[in-house]
C-alpha cells in the first residue's frame, strides 16, 4: 500500500560499483574486497529507498542488485552456462563463483563471452544465454537469498527482485550444439523446477515478496511467437504460484516497531512447498496489443499481483476477470524518463486503476529505475561559475522539472499516500508539481518561434535529394575515387593523452588554446597516418570527442548535460545521457572547424562527421511534452545547416551515423511502420539539402538490421557502412534482394576484438561481398569506430584491409 519501485540503479551514485568491479578485474582487489564494496553499496541502497519513504517492513524496497547483469544473473542461478564455461561450475553444487560470473560476461581467450544485446527498448544491454538439450538447469546459486538475509540485517525486508523464467528462455538462443529444431522454451519444465526451488528456499526463510519481471509479454516482435510465450507462462505460473503455496504475510505495519531488531533469518517451521507472494513485473509497454491479451492471461493464474505499465500503455477500460483477488502495481512514473510528474494529473490516473476492481492498488513504477540517473541533486544546479559549467549548460530551471530515480521513489510515496489518505493529505506536494509542469510549459527556450515556423514551413521536397543515379555520377566525377574505395568510420584510437587533454579542460585546468593546439596535433597525425596507410577517404579522427551524442547535446541549444547522470549501459559501462528539454537550436558550427583543418593537411578527400537525429534522440533523455518525431525533425534541422555549413566550407563527403535506428523500434509490430516514417524522415531532413555531389555516407552498428532493411534503403544515403564481419556480410544479400542499388561498405575489420585481420581474412569477406551485390558499390571499411582500439592493432589491422582492397580491385 505504500508504494513501490520495480527496481533501483546498481550502478552507484559514484559509480561505486564499476569501480570496485574494474579494481577486481584488473587484480587490485580480490574477491572478498569486492564482495564488501558491493555489500556496502547494496545495505546503503535500501536503507536509502527507505529513508524515501519506502516501507521497510512489508517486501516493498525491491532486492535489484546485479553485479554485471541480471540475465547474467540467472544464468548463474541455474548453472547454466554454455559447454565451453563448464568447468567453471563448481562440480559439488553446480554454482559459478564471481570470477567464473565474469569471465561468461567478458570471454576468456579463444571463448567468446555470451553476446550482448539490447534489453527491450531501453539503452541498456543484456547478455544473451545459450541454451541446448543438456544444458545444466538446476537451483544452483544461493546469492538472492544470501542478499535477502543481508538486507534482513540491515532492518530492511527487501523483495528479491529477477528476470522470469518465460522471458529468460525466450531472450536466449540455442546453442551451438542445440539439435535441429530445438528452442530453449524446450527447457521450461527444468527452468520452472529450479525456479520453484528457489521459491521454496525464500519462503522457508519467510520472504514475503518476490518479484519475477516478464517484459517479455509486451512485445510481439520476437521470433518466438506469441502463443507459445502464452503457453509457456500459464504452465509457468501454473507451477511456481498454483502448486506452491503462499506465504502467510502479515500486514507490514504490526511489525514496524520491531524491525530493526528483527531476528537473523532462519527458516521458519512451514509446510514445505512454501512460497513467496509472487508479483509479475511487466515493464516496456502494454500487456494488450493485437489480438494479444497477456493481462487476462497473468489474471487466470494464481501470482497475487501484477505491475502495468501505464507510462507506454492505457488503463485497461472494464473490469478484468481474475484481478479481484490480486494487486495491481499501477506503473504511473516513468522509469524510463526523467521528467518530474503532475501528481494530480498521476493522481488521476491511479484512481482509474482503483476502479478496475482488483483486491488492490499499489502505485508504483512502470519500469526498474535502473534506466534513470540516481540523483537530480548530485548534479550543481546553475552555478555558471564552476569552470566547465558553461559546456554543461546546468539551468538551473532546470532543476524543479526533473526527477532521477530518488525523486521518483519520493514521487511514488507521496501518490501512494494521496491514493490511500486522500488528496488533502498531499495537498502542498501536488500545489509544487503543479507550479514545476507549468513553469516548464512557459520556459524561455522551450518554444522558440524561428524553430517552430521552420519545423512548420517544411515541404515534402525538403526530405528529397535528387535522382540517386544522377548523384553517383556526379559524386564519382567530384571525388575521382577507385573502385572498392576505402575509408574509416570516424573515430581513432583514444590514446591516455587525448583523454587526460580532455579531462583537463573540461574541468578547466587546460586554457582553451592549449588544448585546441594539442588536438590539432592528434589531427594531424592521423591524417598522416591515414595517408600512409593509403586509405582514400580520409577522416580527422574525432580526438575532440567522447560519446558523440553528449558532444554535440553540449553545442546545440535545447539539450542540458549532467556531471553525475550516469546511466548502466552494459556491465561496468555507463552513459551520460544529456536532456533535450527545449527546441532544438545550433547557435554555431558544430564541427567545421576540425573537418576543414583535417582538409587543410591532405590532397584526399577528408569526411565530415555527424550523428543522426534518431541517434541523439535514442541516447537522450527526450522531452515529453511532443511527439518524438517533431523533437527529431528538429534536431534534423539543426544537422542540415550543419551539412551545409561543412559543405560550403569544401567538405564533399559527410557520415550521419545512426547506429541507433533499429534502437527505437516498437515492441509491437503494429507500431513499427510509423516509426520508420518519422525516423526515416528526419534523416532525409538532416541530409537532403546537400547538393547532389555532395557524398552523403550513414553508418549503422550496435543490432542486426535485417528487420529494417527498408529503411535503410529509404535513408537514401549515397553510401552506407555495416557491422557485418562477425555475421560475414550477411547484410549484403539481404540489401541486394531488397533492391539496394547505393553504396554499400559492409565491415571487414571486426573492431569489437583485439584480433588483427589478415589481409586473406579481408579479402574472402570482400569476395562474399561482392558475389552478392555490384562491385561498384561496394566499399571497405572497418565496422565500426576505432576508438576503443589501440594503434598497435589498429594500424596493421587496416594496412591489411588496404591491401585486400588492392588484391581484389586487381581481380575485377
Ligand atoms: N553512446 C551512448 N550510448 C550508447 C553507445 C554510445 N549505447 C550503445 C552503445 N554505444 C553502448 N556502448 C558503450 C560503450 C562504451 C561505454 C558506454 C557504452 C563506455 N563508457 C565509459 C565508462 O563507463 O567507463 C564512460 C564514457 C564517458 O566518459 O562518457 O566506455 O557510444 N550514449
Ligand atoms: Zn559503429
Amino acid at each position: 500500500p505504500g508504494g513501490t519501485v520495480l527496481g533501483y540503479p546498481r550502478i552507484g551514485r559514484r559509480r561505486e560499483l564499476k569501480k570496485a568491479v574494474e579494481a577486481f578485474w584488473a587484480g587490485d582487489a580480490d574477491t572478498l574486497d569486492l564482495e564488501v564494496a558491493a555489500g556496502t553499496l547494496r545495505r546503503d541502497t535500501v536503507r536509502r529507498l527507505v529513508s524515501l519513504g519506502l516501507n521497510p517492513d512489508d517486501g516493498s524496497v525491491p532486492g535489484s542488485f546485479s553485479y554485471y547483469d541480471q540475465v547474467l544473473d540467472v544464468v548463474a542461478l541455474l548453472g547454466a552456462v554454455p559447454e565451453r564455461f563448464r568447468d567453471l561450475i563448481d562440480p559439488d553444487d553446480g554454482s559459478l563463483d564471481l570470477a567464473g560470473y565474469f569471465t561468461v560476461a567478458r570471454g576468456r581467450g579463444e571463448d567468446a563471452p555470451l553476446e550482448m544485446t539490447k534489453w527491450f527498448d531501453t539503452n541498456y544491454h543484456y547478455l544473451v544465454p545459450e541454451i541446448s538439450e543438456t544444458t545444466s538447469i538446476s537451483f544452483a546459486d544461493h546469492r538472492i537469498v544470501r542478499e535477502y538475509a543481508e538486507a534482513k540485517e540491515a532492518g530492511v525486508t527487501t523483495r528479491p527482485v529477477l528476470v522470469g523464467p518465460v522471458t529468460f528462455l525466450a531472450l536466449a538462443k540455442a546453442a551451438d550444439d542445440a539439435g535441429e529444431g530445438f528452442t530453449p522454451l524446450d527447457r521450461l519444465d527444468d527452468v520452472v523446477a529450479a525456479y520453484a526451488d528457489l521459491l521454496r528456499a525464500l519462503g522457508s526463510v519467510g520472504v514475503p515478496w518476490v518479484q519475477l519481471d516478464e517484459p517479455i509479454l509486451v512485445t510481439d516482435t520476437l521470433d518466438v511467437p506469441v502463443e507459445r510465450v502464452h503457453e509457456a507462462v500459464t504452465t509457468a505460473y501454473r507451477a511456481l504460484a498454483t502448486e506452491l503455496s503462499p506465504v502467510e504475510v502479515s500486514t507490514g505495519s504490526t511489525s514496524a516497531t520491531d524491525s530493526t531488531s528483527a531476528s537473523p533469518v532462519e527458516p521458519v517451521e512451514t509446510e514445505e512447498d512454501v512460497r513467496p507472494r509472487i508479483l509479475v513485473g511487466t515493464p516496456f509497454g502494454d500487456l494488450r496489443g493485437g489480438d494479444a491479451d497477456a493481462l487476462a492471461l497473468l489474471a487466470a493464474t494464481d501470482v497475487e499481483a501484477v505491475s502495468l505499465d501505464l507510462v507506454r500503455g492505457a488503463v485497461p477500460t472494464g473490469p478484468v476477470a481474475g484481478l479481484e483477488g490480486k494487486t495491481v502495481v499501477a506503473g504511473i512514473v516513468d522509469g524510463h524518463n526523467i521528467w518530474r510528474v503532475d501528481l494530480a494529473a498521476k493522481l488521476d490516473l491511479a484512481e482509474q486503476v482503483a476502479a478496475l476492481g482488483a483486491g488492490g492498488v499499489t502505485v508504483g513504477t512502470s519500469t526498474s529505475l535502473l534506466h534513470v540517473p540516481h540523483d537530480a541533486d548530485d548534479e550543481q544546479w546553475g552555478d555558471d561559475s564552476t569552470p566547465g559549467a558553461a559546456r554543461r549548460k546546468l539551468h538551473p530551471q532546470l532543476r524543479e522539472w526533473l526527477a532521477f530515480a530518488d525523486q521518483k521513489v519520493a514521487e511514488v510515496t507521496t501518490l501512494a499516500t494521496g491514493l490511500r489518505d486522500g488528496r488533502d493529505a498531499v495537498a502542498d506536494a501536488l500545489a509544487a508539481s503543479g507550479a514545476a509542469v507549468a513553469s516548464r510549459e512557459s520556459a524561455a527556450g522551450v518554444v522558440v518561434p524561428t524553430v517552430r515556423d521552420r519545423a512548420a514551413g517544411l515541404t515534402a521536397a525538403d526530405f528529397t535529394r535528387g535522382d540517386a543515379t544522377e548523384r553517383a555520377e556526379a559524386q564519382a566525377q567530384a571525388l575521382g575515387l577507385p573502385l572498392l574505395p576505402t575509408t574509416t568510420i570516424g573515430s581513432f584510437p583514444q590514446t591516455p593523452e587525448i583523454r587526460r587533454a580532455r579531462a583537463q579542460y573540461a574541468k578547466g585546468t587546460l586554457p582553451e588554446a592549449e588544448y585546441t593546439a594539442a588536438m590539432q596535433d592528434e589531427v594531424r597525425r592521423v591524417v598522416e597516418l591515414q595517408e600512409q596507410i593509403g586509405l582514400d577517404v580520409l577522416v580527422h579522427g574525432e580526438p575532440e570527442r567522447n560519446d558523440m551524442v553528449q558532444y554535440f547535446a553540449e553545442l546545440l541549444d535545447g539539450f542540458a548535460t549532467t556531471a553525475n547522470g550516469w546511466v548502466q549501459s552494459y556491465g561496468s559501462r555507463c552513459v551520460r545521457p544529456p536532456i533535450l528539454w527545449g527546441d532544438v537550436v545550433r547557435p554555431a558550427p558544430m564541427t567545421v572547424d576540425w573537418s576543414t583543418f583535417a582538409a587543410s593537411l591532405t590532397d584526399k578527400p577528408v569526411k565530415g562527421m555527424l550523428t543522426g537525429p534518431v541517434t541523439i534522440l535514442a541516447w537522450s533523455f527526450v522531452r515529453d511534452d511532443q511527439p518524438l518525431g517533431d523533437t527529431a525533425n528538429q534536431v534534423g534541422l539543426a544537422l542540415r545547416d550543419e551539412l551545409t555549413d561543412l559543405e560550403a566550407a569544401g567538405i564533399g563527403v559527410i557520415q550521419v551515423d545512426e547506429p541507433a535506428l533499429r534502437e527505437l523500434l516498437p515492441l509491437r509490430r503494429a507500431d513499427q511502420p510509423a516509426y520508420l516514417d518519422w525516423s526515416v524522415g528526419s534523416f532525409r531532413l538532416a541530409t537532403a539539402g546537400v547538393r547532389t555531389e555532395t557524398q552523403v555516407h550513414t553508418h549503422l552498428c550496435y543490432s542486426e538490421f535485417g528487420e529494417v532493411i527498408g529503411a535503410i534503403d529509404g535513408l537514401d544515403a549515397d553510401v552506407t557502412s555495416v557491422e557485418a564481419a562477425r555475421s560475414r556480410m550477411e547484410i549484403v544479400p539481404e540489401l541486394a534482394d531488397a533492391g539496394y542499388s547505393r553504396g554499400i561498405g559492409p565491415g571487414v575489420y571486426d573492431i569489437h576484438s583485439p584480433r588483427v585481420p589478415s589481409v586473406d581474412e579481408a579479402t574472402e569477406l570482400l569476395h562474399l561481398a561482392t558475389k552478392s551485390i555490384d562491385p561498384r558499390l561496394v566499399w571497405v571499411n572497418p565496422d565500426c569506430g576505432l576508438k576503443t582500439r589501440r594503434y598497435a592493432e589498429t594500424v596493421p589491422s587496416l594496412e591489411n584491409l588496404v591491401g585486400a582492397a588492392k588484391a581484389v580491385r586487381g581481380l575485377l
